[in-house]
């Protein structure tokens, strides 16, 4: 029934994207993000079966990366040779002198015959590569060989370097649960896009998804839920439709392994989210002595802030913190996110026990009741050399000055953290939250949450926000996409949803202000378009801009 609400192309998923005609649009150094400075030569570079990768000893991984990348399109095995060749070549080499370019830059060379890319650490050689990635023809990317395809770039040289250190998306695989094949993908995307931080929610009330060892019944009983509601939200509940279908699933801790180590090797870091005290029901309902209600609850099946929230006992702090010992095992990553969004504090006041808590511990709301628990997180992963994050909720009454904030409501409440020295990660609704619709015209869009995200919007952000003093504004780390998956039923969804407007967001993050131009952004796109043709991204086609042509290959 709900599937019938949907439509049509939307349920054609799994069908392979039609080989795109090459782009006639397009310039010819359509590279997204847009890099710092390119300097467009004369000729080209031609990739035949004869091209050898050079390296040297530290790029000798990077080396056969490059050459993995491109071996199932062409059908060659490049050779990766350590030390100088001749001939027909691709280099790669750590270069001291340009330590200007950050940890992150790189210089990249491309000249009839020769390749050269050169950075001062191995991310910024990363990045080359997936520059020569955009600047080969878009059947670069596709995973079966192409015949007939010129394999040649332009004659460039190029300066690249990112204006923003957190380059990020988050998906929430709780609401719908994504299977790790996808999860790969969706990285591998944020990779090609030079994005390098990736927030994965993985607990909620709607689901638990990540195996904890000490406590298996978070993923047998939290994993899982009976139903989910049919369509829109509604609070009446006689409104309320279900599917009656079981909907979860979960991580192992091998799962999680193998997805770490995948998007390290594309130097890509997974920061874990554990809500607590709110965005708990399904800990609760696998664990109920973690609630404060006393009976039991079910992992929940509507979508919302549920009453539900974490009772802040000694037990439970310690068992979060068992949690997060895991998470700190599984997640190598500086970052830890605990949350911290939405927890009505309703039950907190009505139940005598935490009332008692409260003023035992000195406390005299349900705010610092809060600030307290979010401070024993903090405490522990800070004396384990880790760094909380948290929505910016966990302003409110008092952060330990190392913390860092997630702005989600708004800008203020990132202004505020990092006038406050925090770190912040800028993620405003208005401008990041790709569960929003991308047209104001729904009927030809599949169900989402509300609101009206357009690509243009995406792009003109700037997360420097203009009040922030200049002698602030190091502590504005970067921003991230958002996709929250209520209504994003699964992959191809999330690809809907998150696509261009994540491509955007990478502009936004990565390329220098003054280069940012949404007109010539649209003219990249075309190819860019083209590229996720080529890898099977389900993305929505974007309007035309006024005067030119349809964009894309489909
Ligand atoms: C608010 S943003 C939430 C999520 C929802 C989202 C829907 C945030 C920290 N919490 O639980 O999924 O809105 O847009």
């Amino acid at each position: 029934m709900r599937r019938a609400m949907l439509p049509l192309f939307l349920l054609m998923t799994g069908i392979p994207a039609t080989v795109p005609a090459q782009s006639t649009a397009a310039p010819p150094i359509a590279v997204i993000p847009r890099p710092a400075k390119v300097t467009p030569h004369a000729g080209r570079f031609t990739l035949t079966a004869r091209t050898v990768i050079s390296t040297d000893t530290r790029s000798a991984g990077l080396g056969r990366q490059l050459a993995r990348y491109l071996e199932p399109a062409t059908g060659y095995t490049l050779p990766v040779r350590r030390g100088a060749v001749s001939g027909n070549r691709i280099v790669l080499r750590h270069d001291a002198s340009l330590k200007r370019l950050g940890d992150e830059g790189y210089a990249l060379e491309v000249r009839p015959g020769v390749v050269t890319v050169r950075a001062p650490a191995a991310a910024g050689l990363f990045y080359g590569i997936q520059t020569i990635r955009q600047l080969l023809p878009p059947e670069i990317l596709r995973e079966a060989p192409m015949r007939g395809v010129a394999w040649t770039m332009p004659a460039v040289a190029i300066e690249d370097r990112p204006r923003f250190k957190w380059r990020g998306a988050h998906l929430d695989v709780v609401r719908h649960f994504m299977p790790k094949e996808f999860v790969k993908k969706y990285i591998d995307l944020l990779a090609l896009q030079k994005m390098n931080s990736f927030h994965w929610h993985l607990t909620d009330d709607q689901g638990w998804r990540l195996e904890i060892r000490k406590y298996p019944r978070l993923t047998s009983v939290g994993g899982w839920r009976k139903e989910t509601l049919v369509g829109a939200y509604t609070s009446d509940t006689a409104k309320q439709v279900f599917d009656h279908e079981a909907h979860g699933g979960f991580y192992t801790q091998q799962d999680v392994r193998e997805i770490v180590a995948y998007a390290r090797a594309r130097f890509v870091n997974v920061v874990p989210e554990i809500e607590m005290p709110g965005h708990a029901q399904a800990a609760i309902a696998a664990y109920p002595w973690l609630g404060n209600a006393g009976d039991s609850v079910a992992v929940w099946t509507i979508w919302g802030v549920s009453q539900n929230i974490l009772n802040p006992s000694d037990s439970t702090v310690h068992f979060m913190q068992d949690v997060l010992t895991d998470v700190m095992e599984l997640f190598p990553g500086p970052y830890i996110h605990v949350g911290g969004d939405e927890a009505p504090k309703t039950q907190w006041k009505s139940t005598p026990r935490v009332q008692e808590r409260m003023r035992a511990l000195g406390l005299t709301n349900e705010d610092a009741l809060q600030s307290w628990f979010i401070r024993q997180m903090d405490d522990f992963l800070t004396a384990r050399g880790r760094r909380m994050i948290g929505w910016d909720e966990i302003l409110e009454g008092g952060l330990a000055p190392h913390a860092a904030v997630m702005s989600w409501r708004g800008t203020s409440g990132g202004i505020e953290a990092a006038r406050a020295g925090h770190d912040v990660v800028m993620a405003p609704g208005s401008h990041t939250y790709f569960d929003q619709y991308q047209s104001l015209d729904h009927t030809h869009e599949p169900l989402a949450i509300g609101g009206f995200l357009p690509l243009d919007t995406v792009y003109s952000y700037d997360p420097l926000p203009t009040e922030l003093e200049p002698r602030f504004a190091k502590h504005v780390l970067g921003a991230q996409g958002q996709v929250w998956t209520e209504y994003i039923r699964g992959p191809k969804n999330v690809e809907y949803m998150a696509y261009p407007r994540m491509a955007a967001l990478a502009e936004v993050l990565w390329t220098p202000l003054g280069r940012k131009d949404y007109a010539d952004f649209r003219s990249r796109l075309v190819a860019h378009l083209a590229r996720l043709d080529a890898l099977d991204v389900n993305y929505r086609r974007p309007a035309p801009l006024p005067g030119q042509p349809q964009a894309g290959g489909r």
